[in-house]
């Protein structure tokens, strides 16, 4: 009798299965390996993520931020679990400015202490807030504030919006070794603190402008990484700006302020891994930030999105599949610097590829100065850099085990979302074709459940916008930070209504007890299914209208007015120190 052992039987069936059609069904096999996603294994990657973060600098709590100790070892792991499961492991350095609030932050003005936004307790409304990248006061400072030329006549004709903007409203100022306070309005803090800076200013506070409901409460701004400023730089609520200049007319105002920051110049760096198989013109590329913010060990944000890849990348090497498509994984740094290890991925990939496709051009019409390109001609050097790309679509997780969780796919084609406060793609974006087909068989998965989804605008708080950017198709998943969950969203998928998707979104508390391991779960499972769906896709998606086609090349970017910010991007990559050009603090306006 003949007899059969495990792998032999296994390697004939899966001859059998080569020869019929089972892995030319890009649907089934999806469905195969999304199945397979356990959810004690994902949340096994998770574990390990919380014990790998280590003390911070103010021993407050653990972190994974980029630059931690707590990053690297969560880096060593990744490279670790992908190298045993035979993918091919890169990493990618770079360097970007890591800074960060110390604990002991204090402010007073005429000895009535102050409460900063760390501080305050639960409904107290907080006075002061650090400006994110400013300076320290090396020690206690104390000083007189000084009055730039704030306006309070917001109905007048010839009202100010612009104090401190221009460095003439210093001039006949007694601002040298003062503390400058600045009305809001009409320009950056950055801006406003420079000048004072420039001025002799020891220290700035920036309240509020108070011209409306919505600019009455504190400042929570931030300089950005590019700022030059040195010393401290606060922001405050505007009764509180208007209460010390009216006090000023009378009197000296006195101010004593502490606060203690890190910042340096840190190398970090981004993890990229691949299938040693697959097409490598056709590559599918999934990623998560791996670096989680200074105050806590990010398990939701985003361990949660880490676990999901990784799981995935083990679950796809154990099931031996052999894929059509190269699959790359990308484990993020410093996303929470401002996306700067995928815009360091992007833009440097994407503008030398850019440019070859330029360089090809000008050569085949016999031409040498860009600047001679006529649009049509344009359109041939974007229909080139198309092809030239070999990474086809990109998918994004961040965040998908919030513990009040919703089941967000991003609105990539923006046919919900067009006309949301939160949508970043206004003016004349189209999103790169294939955008809305991801959409699309995100919700095919979660329809097959039984699950409800909603559509996320986009925002470009996370690590999908270079890609977006740089016209790759893309999409991804999210289940919600800070903003609070509404009636409907609970009656979609339970939980509470009108508190946050993630009570402990940038927090210590971030932890393993911060995350649902359902949604992980489900969210994990429509990763796998999404991506081995084109993973094993001949076409990775149907064929453009032919009505459209002629601008199938680069439609987002074929547009004249276009052209203008592919140059753009161009020049922003050139220096990639400028790396969040495009991004600040995610939370924390500029202005
Ligand atoms: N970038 C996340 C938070 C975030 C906010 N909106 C979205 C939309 C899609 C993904 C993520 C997010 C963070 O790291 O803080
Ligand atoms: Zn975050
Ligand atoms: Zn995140």
């Amino acid at each position: 009798m003949q007899h059969y052992n495990k792998t032999l039987l296994a390697g004939l069936i899966s001859t059998t299965l080569l020869s019929g059609c089972w892995w030319d069904n890009p649907e089934k096999v999806a469905t195969h390996v999304s199945k397979k996603i356990d959810r004690e294994e994902v949340v096994s990657h998770l574990v390990e993520l919380e014990g790998l973060a280590s003390v911070t600098t103010d021993g407050q709590s653990t972190t994974r931020s980029a630059g931690s100790q707590g990053y690297q070892n969560s880096l060593e792991y990744i490279l670790t679990v992908m190298q045993d499961n035979g993918y091919m492991v890169t990493t990618q350095a770079f360097d970007f400015r890591a800074w960060e609030e110390l604990a002991g932050t204090e402010l007073s003005v005429n000895s009535v202490a102050l409460i900063g936004v760390r501080e305050a307790q639960e409904g107290v409304e907080p006075d002061f807030a650090t400006m994110s990248y400013s300076g320290s006061s090396n020690g206690v400072l104390n000083g007189t504030l000084s009055f730039i030329t704030p306006d309070f006549r917001f109905d007048a004709a010839d009202y100010d919006s612009t104090d401190g903007c221009e460095a003439s409203d210093f001039t006949g100022k007694d601002v040298a070794g003062k503390i400058a306070v600045i009305q809001r309005g009409g320009c950056t803090f950055d801006s406003k603190v420079v000048n004072a800076q420039n001025a002799g200013a020891i220290a700035v506070i920036v309240f509020n402008q108070g011209n409306s409901e919505g600019r009455k409460s504190v400042v929570n701004g931030t300089l950005g990484s590019d700022s030059s400023a040195t010393i401290p730089a606060f922001g405050a609520r505007f009764d509180l700006g208007k209460a010390w200049f009216d006090l000023a007319g009378s009197q000296t105002v006195e101010a004593t302020l502490t606060v203690s920051v890190q910042d340096e110049i840190v190398v970090t760096e981004n993890v990229i891994a691949e299938t040693p198989t697959g097409d490598a013109s056709q590559v599918v590329m999934i990623g998560a930030h791996l670096d989680s913010v200074p105050e806590g060990p990010g398990i939701n944000d985003n361990g949660s999105g880490t676990a999901g890849l990784l799981a995935y990348a083990v679950t796809l090497a154990d099931s031996k599949i052999p894929v059509k498509n190269k699959i790359r994984f990308a484990w993020w740094a410093a996303e929470e610097a401002g996306l700067v290890g995928s815009e360091y991925y992007t833009n440097s990939l994407f503008s030398e590829i850019y440019a070859k496709a330029q360089q090809q051009i000008l050569e085949e019409l016999g031409l040498t100065d860009p600047a001679a390109l006529t649009p049509e001609q344009w359109d041939l050097v974007e229909a080139r850099y198309k092809e030239l790309n070999d990474i086809k679509l990109y998918l994004n997780f961040d965040m998908i085990g919030s513990p009040n969780y919703i089941l967000g796919v991003m609105d990539g084609d923006l046919s919900d979302t067009k006309d949301s406060p939160d949508n970043a793609y206004t003016g004349d974006f189209e999103p790169p074709y294939g955008t809305s087909d991801i959409e699309l068989n995100f919700n095919k998965f979660f329809a097959s459940k039984q699950l409800s989804t909603v559509p996320q605008a986009l925002s470009k708080r996370s690590d999908y916008a270079g890609f977006a950017d740089w016209g790759v198709a893309f999409g991804g998943l999210f289940t919600g930070a800070e903003k609070t969950k509404t009636a409907d969203e609970v009656a979609l998928f339970g939980g509470d209504i009108d508190v946050a998707y993630d009570v402990c979104y940038h927090q210590a508390c971030d932890d393993l007890n911060n995350v649902s391991q359902e949604a992980l779960h489900i969210n994990t499972q429509a990763l796998a299914y999404v991506t081995t769906y084109y993973a094993m896709s001949e076409t990775l998606f149907p064929a453009q209208e032919p009505a459209s086609a002629e601008v199938t090349t680069f439609s987002s970017l074929s547009a004249p007015k276009e052209k203008l910010r592919i140059g753009e991007r161009l020049k922003a990559a050139d220096s990639v120190s400028d790396h969040d050009h495009f991004h600040g603090d995610f939370d924390q306006d500029l202005q």
